[in-house]
């Protein structure tokens, strides 16, 4: 037998192991697209370092919906329903604005029956990451169309698209939402990095991921699929972040590269293809979604970001203590405040 010490388990920056993020074991199917969300939030909480027992997951109905058991065990969790998340993630964020939310929806979840919460959440800038994890069907039910199938995809049993689809990155920026990504669940690089900027992030972050269903829209003819996806895949260039609590050792081209302060002082590298692609302007933005859908193509990376846009909590001016954590005495006025108003009434 040998007597030499088992060797440390690896922890984080704040001296928790990859377990304290992992949650129960998938019930998906096997080559889900949400399963390599899942995996990829788990190592975004992880290397940031985030304390698990202060973030709150959030999600509606459907498979990506039931994600959030998947991750993060130790955090709080509110499976809401279908469509509904948004408001659950506002009156939680507005009891306890020290939490850190993560809601995990659908693309039916968010465009078809959540579309008029999701069009509030976005132009309050609620400080939340809201993932949509689309494969352009409804995969619980089985497979139906989705509100962001492209017109003209085919579905499993040959019935062609005939509505066009909408586009959730234009709609969350012609909203006002601070933040709007685009990426691909295969693309394990560019899917951390656009994670751990959202986490830095102070505001809504939008992150629509294409996350194909293995099961009911992987096959030819469908715009979602493994292979369609990687085919018509337009990064806007490469990602580097870099928490606020690493130096700053990455090498890059000042004239093809913007670097964007975020709110917790963390920094963000975008190393563009296009020479002309400003992430911080609207206009540019919109155009770009415009431009790649109209060529079927998926344009992926940070596609648009306002780092110091005041967000929901800010535009209440909510006191400083968590609401969630003022005592009676503190919320309820004095019997003479009360007097006057009832006086002030007669
Ligand atoms: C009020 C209500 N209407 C309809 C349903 C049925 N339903 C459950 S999940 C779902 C769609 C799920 O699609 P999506 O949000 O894209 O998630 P996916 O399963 O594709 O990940 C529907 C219509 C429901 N559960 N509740
Ligand atoms: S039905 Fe589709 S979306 Fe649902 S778990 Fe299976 S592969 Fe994923
Ligand atoms: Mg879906």
């Amino acid at each position: 037998m040998s007597d030499t010490p088992a060797p440390a388990k690896k922890t984080n920056r704040i001296g928790l192991e990859m377990a304290s993020y992992r949650g129960s074991k998938t019930t998906l199917c096997a080559g889900c697209g949400h399963n390599a969300i899942s995996e990829r939030i788990i190592d975004a909480f992880y290397e940031m370092g985030v304390d698990p027992k202060r973030v709150l997951k959030l999600s509606g109905i459907g498979c990506s919906s039931k994600s959030p058991a998947y991750f993060l065990n130790p955090s709080h969790g509110f499976n809401s329903v279908h469509g509904r998340m948004p408001s659950v993630a506002t009156g939680a964020m507005l009891a306890n604005k020290s939490m850190l939310s993560i809601g995990v929806s659908g693309d039916g979840d968010t465009g078809a029956i959540g579309i008029g919460q999701f069009v509030h959440l976005m132009r309050r800038n609620l400080p939340l990451i809201y993932i949509i994890e689309d494969n352009g069907c409804y995969g619980l039910t089985k497979g139906q169309f989705s509100p962001t199938a492209d017109l003209g995809s085919k579905a499993k049993n040959g019935v062609v698209n005939d509505l066009p689809p909408i586009d959730t990155c234009a709609l969350a920026i012609e909203l006002g939402a601070s933040f709007v990504a685009r990426s691909f669940s295969g693309d394990k690089k560019q899917l951390l990095s656009v994670l751990k900027a959202a986490i830095a992030h102070r505001g809504t972050a939008m992150i629509d991921v294409i996350s194909p269903c293995v099961t009911f829209n992987d096959h030819e003819g469908s715009t979602k699929s493994y292979s369609y996806v990687k085919d018509h895949d337009e990064p806007l260039g490469e990602i580097s972040f870099v928490p606020y609590f690493e130096d700053i050792n990455i090498e890059y081209e000042p004239g093809s590269t913007t670097a964007v302060k975020m709110h917790d002082g963390s920094s963000l590298f975008l190393r563009k293809v296009a020479e002309d692609y400003n992430p911080s302007d609207k206009m540019t933005a919109l155009r770009l979604l415009h431009e790649t859908s109209l060529r079927g193509e998926f344009a992926t990376g940070i596609v648009y970001i306002e780092p110091d846009k005041d967000d929901f909590i800010d535009t209440l001016n909510l006191v400083d203590t968590p609401l969630a954590f003022l005592t009676e005495q503190q919320v309820r006025p004095p019997k003479a405040v009360l007097d006057e108003i009832m006086e002030s009434l007669r």
